[in-house]
C-alpha cells in the first residue's frame, strides 16, 4: 500500500456544497442513491476529472446531470468521472450488504439494527464521495425501511418529515451544518430511549435521547445526567453553546472504538453508556461521564471546526481529550483525574514514543490512518495543548481558544491553525514550541540541584531521543512547575514555573540557609521524564508532605519505582534492600494514617507503579525479574503493614454503599488491600475476598474481589467465578468483564485459562467488546504475555492472524505489545520478532496489519 504523505496535500478540485441521499434499508441489502451537485473549487489546481472513493463498490447506476457522464472508469476501488463543465449534478446508486460487514467500518448490521461508523475512511464503504474531511457538504437524508423492523429510523440533524405506506416507513433528515463524510450517520433498528432537555445559554431547548435496547432503559440515567453536565460545563468553561434543536446517543454493542461524534448523533460503544451499581464499577462509571463529555464537546472541536486532513486528527482528538479530562476533573477529583490521566500517558503513550511506533503527534506520513488513532495523537496531543494552557495561565488560554473558534468556525483547519490562534490570543511566542507537534520521543530532563552558602541552583539539561525516520532532535520549550521546601519547617515559599527553552539552563533561588527539597514537574506540567540522583529522604519527605497531589503521588511511584529498577537490576545488596524496603513501608504507612488525605487520593498513593512503567525506566527489561521483584515488594509491604491495612479495610468496609466521593474511596482502598494481601498471605486473601465478594452490593466491589481471587487457586476462586457468570450471564458487558478479569490474572496458568476461554460459548471474535477483553488484557498482562517460553506471543500472533479478514482495525491493535521486543532480554525478544515474522509472513494481511507488523519489525 502507498505511504501517504502530510506535505502532499492539496485541496480538492471540486466542492460538493450538497448531497441527497436516499436508503431504501435492509440488514442484507441495502441500497443507496446520492445525489450530489458539485463544482469547480476556486482554490484548487483545475482538474478534467473528480475522484469518488469507494471501498468495495460498484456503480448500480451512473448519471450526470440527469444523463449519461462525458466518461467514467473504476480505478482500483476509486470511481474517477469526467466532468467538462464548472458545475454539475451526479448521481450515483450503490448496493451494500451491512450484514456481512463484519469489519464495523461504514453501514453495519449490529443485533439486528443497522447503524454507520465513518470516521476515519467509512463513508467510502456506502457511497462513492471524496471521502476527505475537507469537503464539507449539507446532507439531506430520507431512509425508508420494514417498519417492523427498524420502528426507529435516525439520522444526522433534525428530522424534516416522516410516513408511511403498508409494511414500510421513512423518514427524511436534514443537517444544516456543512460536514465532512467522516461525521455522517444513520440508525435504524428496534429501540427505546431516555428522553430529557437542556436548555441552552442561548434560551434554545434541546430535546436530549440516548437510545437504547428496551430491557437496557434502565441503565441510562448516569449516560443522561453526564450530558446535560457536559453541556453546561462547555458553556461555562469554553463558552461554547449547542447548535441543534436535538441531540442523540445511541448504543451499540458491537463497536471498534469507544464512540464517535457524529454531528447529532453520536453512536456510542454500549460501555460508554450502560451503567447501575450492580454491573457497572466506579471505573465504568468515570469513563460513561468522560466519554460522553468527550463525544459531546467535539461538536465544537471536531465538528464546527473539523480537520483539514488526517495528519491534523490531533487537532480534534488533542484538543478534546484535554477538555474531556478538564470536564472529569472538575465533575470529580481533580487531583485524583490528574494522576490516572499521567498514569495512561507513562503507561501507553510513553512505550509507544520510544518503540518502533513512534510518530510525532502530527505524522508525517501514514498507509492505513486507522493505525493513527493512537495514545500519541490523543494523549500526548492533549499534554501539550495543556502545555500551552499552563504557561499562558486559564484565562488568557480562554482568550486563546475563543479564538480559535471565531477565527475558523465553519472551516476544515489544521494543528497551526489552532498554535497561531492561541499564540495570538495568549501573546505567547510559540515558535520553538511548535517543535512539539513536529518532533516525536518523550524528552529527557536530567536535572541536578547544587546548594551553596544561601542559594540553591537548579541545572536542566534535555534530550528529545532519537525515533524511527528522526534521528536528530531540536530542544523543546519545557514547562516545569517546581516548588523549594524547606526540610525544618516543611513548607515552601511559592511555587514557580520555568521553561526550559534551550538545550541546557540554570536557574537560581536565593534565601535558602540549608539545601532544600525540590518538587518538580508539579502537576505533571510536561510530558517528559525527569532524570535526577535524589535522596530516598526526600522522597520520603515529598510523599508526606508536598501540597501538590501530583508531586506527592510521583515522590511515592519514585520511592518505588527507584527501589524496583535497582533491585532488577542486581544492583543491590541485602542491607539496601532492606533498608529501602522500610523506607518505603514508612512512607506508605504514613499515608496509610494520614487523616487529611480522602480514600480516592489515598488509594492513588497506596499503588504501586506498574509493570510496564517500571520496563519503561530500563533499556532492556527482563519482565520475568520485573514481575518477581514487584510482587516481592508487594508481599513484603503487604506483610510489614498487615495491621494498618487492616485497620483501613476494617474501616472502609463499614461505609456504606453510595455513588459519591467518600464511599468510592473506601471501594477504592479495600480493593488495594486486598491485593497486598494476595501476595503477602495468600490464604488470608482468598477468605477475605471471598467474604467481600459474598457481602457486594455493588460491581467495583464484586469485581474487586474477583479479580484477586481470579489470581489465587483455591475453592473459592472456580466458584465465585461460576457464581459470577451464572449471575450475569447474558449481561454482556458483565461477562466481558468475566473474560477479562481472567485473562490479568496472576494466577500460574493464565495461558491455560485464556485458551480454554477461546473456546468457551460466549467468546466471539466477532464482538471486539469480546476481543478485548480477552486477548487485550492478556496482551496487557505482562505475566502471562511475556511468559519465557514465548506461548503468550505466540496466542496473540494466532489472534491476529484468525481476526484480521474479520476484523483488520482490532486485529491491528494487538500488534504494539509484539513491537516492543527491542526493550525485552534477548531470549524473549527473538521469540516476539519470529511472532511477527510469522505475522508478516500470511498473505492477504489487511492494509491495517501490514503496517503496524511491518513498522515494529523495523
Ligand atoms: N473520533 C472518533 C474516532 C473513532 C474511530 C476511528 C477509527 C475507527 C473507528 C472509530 N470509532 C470512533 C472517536 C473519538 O475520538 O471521539
Ligand atoms: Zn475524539
Amino acid at each position: 500500500p502507498p505511504e501517504i504523505r502530510r506535505e502532499d496535500y492539496a485541496p480538492f478540485p471540486w466542492l460538493v456544497p450538497t448531497i441527497r441521499m436516499e436508503f431504501d434499508l435492509g440488514l442484507e441489502k441495502t441500497r443507496v442513491r446520492t445525489t450530489m451537485d458539485v463544482e469547480r473549487n476556486p482554490a484548487a489546481d483545475a482538474s478534467p476529472t473528480i475522484r469518488l472513493n469507494g471501498d468495495g463498490l460498484q456503480p448500480v447506476s451512473l448519471t450526470c446531470d440527469g444523463g449519461d457522464c462525458a466518461g467514467h472508469m473504476m480505478d482500483g476501488d476509486d470511481l474517477v468521472i469526467t466532468l467538462e463543465g464548472d458545475r454539475h449534478t451526479i448521481e450515483i446508486v450503490t448496493e451494500i450488504d451491512p450484514s456481512g460487514n463484519s469489519q464495523l467500518m461504514g453501514l453495519y448490521a449490529s443485533g439486528g439494527m443497522l447503524c454507520t461508523q465513518c470516521e476515519a475512511e467509512g463513508f467510502r464503504r456506502i457511497a462513492f464521495f471524496p471521502d476527505r474531511p475537507d469537503v464539507l457538504s449539507t446532507y439531506t437524508v430520507r431512509m425508508s425501511g420494514p417498519k417492523a423492523q427498524f420502528p426507529v429510523l435516525l439520522c444526522n440533524g433534525n428530522r424534516t418529515g416522516e410516513g408511511e405506506g403498508g409494511d414500510t416507513h421513512w423518514a427524511e433528515w436534514h443537517d444544516p451544518w456543512p460536514k465532512p463524510s467522516y461525521l455522517f450517520a444513520l440508525v435504524a433498528g428496534d429501540l427505546v430511549a431516555r428522553t430529557d432537555s437542556f436548555t441552552t445559554m442561548g434560551g434554545r431547548e434541546v430535546e436530549l435521547n440516548v437510545w437504547v435496547r428496551e430491557g437496557d432503559l434502565d441503565r441510562t440515567e448516569h449516560a443522561m445526567e453526564s450530558l446535560k453536565r457536559s453541556m453546561k460545563w462547555d458553556e461555562e468553561i469554553f463558552g461554547r453553546e449547542y447548535d441543534l434543536d436535538l441531540f442523540n446517543i445511541v448504543a451499540v454493542s458491537d463497536f471498534n472504538m469507544g464512540a464517535m461524534e457524529n454531528k447529532g448523533l453520536n453512536i456510542f460503544n454500549t460501555k460508554y453508556v450502560l451503567a447501575d451499581p450492580d454491573t457497572a464499577t466506579d471505573g465504568d462509571y468515570d469513563g460513561i461521564e468522560g466519554v460522553i463529555g468527550h463525544e459531546y464537546f467535539h461538536n465544537w472541536s471536531g465538528n464546527r471546526i473539523t480537520c483539514r486532513d488526517w495528519f491534523q486528527l490531533s487537532l480534534k482528538e488533542g484538543f478534546t481529550v484535554l477538555r474531556d479530562q478538564l470536564f472529569s476533573a472538575d465533575m470529580g477529583s481533580a487531583p485524583v483525574k490528574r494522576i490516572e490521566d499521567v498514569r495512561v500517558l507513562r503507561g501507553v503513550q510513553f512505550p509507544e514514543d520510544s518503540g518502533p511506533l513512534a510518530h510525532p503527534i502530527r505524522p508525517d506520513s501514514y498507509r492505513e490512518i486507522s493505525n493513527f488513532y493512537t495514545s500519541t495523537v490523543y494523549n500526548k496531543g492533549a499534554e501539550v495543548i495543556r502545555m500551552m494552557r499552563s504557561m499562558a495561565g486559564e484565562e488568557l488560554f480562554r482568550k486563546g481558544t475563543d479564538l480559535y473558534f471565531d477565527r475558523h468556525d465553519g472551516e476544515a483547519a489544521t494543528c497551526e491553525d489552532f498554535v497561531k490562534a492561541i499564540e495570538d490570543g495568549t501573546g505567547l511566542d510559540l515558535v520553538r514550541f511548535r517543535r512539539w507537534y513536529a518532533q516525536a520521543g518523550t524528552p529527557k530532563v536530567v536535572l541536578k540541584l547544587e546548594h551553596e552558602g544561601e542559594t540553591a541552583k537548579i541545572r536542566l539539561a534535555q534530550t528529545v531521543p532519537a525515533t524511527p525516520g528522526q534521528p536528530v532532535k531540536e530542544p523543546m520549550p519545557i514547562p516545569l512547575k517546581l516548588a523549594l521546601f524547606d526540610r525544618s519547617t516543611g513548607k515552601h515559599g511559592g511555587e514557580e514555573l520555568v521553561v526550559l527553552g534551550e538545550e541546557s539552563a540554570e536557574f537560581a533561588f536565593d534565601g535558602f540557609a540549608e539545601k532544600p527539597v525540590l518538587s518538580i514537574n508539579r502537576t505533571f506540567s510536561a510530558p517528559v521524564s525527569i532524570e535526577r540522583a535524589v535522596p530516598r529522604e526526600d522522597l520520603v519527605f515529598l510523599a508526606a508532605r508536598d501540597d501538590d497531589p501530583f508531586a506527592r503521588y510521583e515522590a511515592m511511584q519514585e520511592l518505588m519505582t527507584g527501589y524496583l529498577v535497582a533491585a532488577v537490576s542486581g544492583d543491590l545488596g541485602e542491607n539496601e534492600r532492606e533498608a529501602a524496603r522500610a523506607d518505603i513501608a514508612r512512607a506508605l504507612e504514613a499515608v496509610i494514617e494520614d487523616d487529611r488525605l480522602d480514600d480516592l487520593m489515598r488509594g492513588e498513593l497506596m499503588m504501586m507503579p506498574s509493570h510496564s512503567y517500571i520496563a519503561e525506566q530500563m533499556l532492556v527489561a527482563e519482565p520475568g525479574r520485573i514481575h518477581a521483584e514487584r510482587e516481592a515488594l508487594k508481599a513484603d509491604l503487604g506483610a510489614r503493614l498487615a495491621s494498618p491495612f487492616h485497620a483501613l479495610y476494617d474501616r472502609a468496609a463499614k461505609i456504606e454503599f453510595s455513588l459519591g466521593a467518600e464511599a468510592k474511596g473506601a471501594r477504592k482502598v479495600k480493593t488495594l488491600i486486598l491485593g497486598y494481601a494476595a501476595a503477602s498471605d495468600p490464604a488470608k486473601a482468598v477468605e477475605l475476598a471471598a467474604w467481600q465478594y459474598d457481602r457486594a452490593d455493588n460491581m467495583t466491589d464484586r469485581q474487586g474481589a474477583l479479580m484477586v481471587l481470579a489470581g489465587l487457586d483455591s475453592v473459592e476462586r472456580t466458584d465465585k467465578l461460576l457464581d459470577f457468570y451464572n449471575r450475569y450471564r447474558g449481561n454482556a458487558l458483565v461477562i466481558d468483564k468475566w473474560f477479562a478479569l481472567q485473562a490479568s490474572s496472576l494466577h500460574p496458568q493464565v495461558i491455560e485459562h485464556v485458551k480454554a476461554l477461546s473456546e468457551h460459548a460466549d467468546f466471539t471474535l466477532k464482538n471486539p467488546n469480546r476481543v478485548r477483553s480477552l486477548y487485550m488484557a492478556f496482551a496487557a498482562n505482562p505475566h502471562g504475555f511475556h511468559a519465557a517460553d514465548g506461548e503468550g506471543y505466540d496466542l496473540i500472533a494466532d489472534l491476529i492472524l484468525e481476526l484480521d479478514p474479520i476484523n483488520a482495525q482490532t486485529a491491528a491493535r494487538s500488534v504494539p505489545p509484539l513491537g516492543r521486543w527491542r526493550r525485552i532480554e534477548p531470549g524473549r525478544a527473538r521469540l516476539m520478532r519470529e511472532a511477527l515474522d510469522r505475522i508478516a509472513a500470511a498473505p492477504r494481511l489487511s492494509r491495517d496489519t501490514f503496517e503496524q507488523v511491518t513498522r515494529s519489525l523495523g
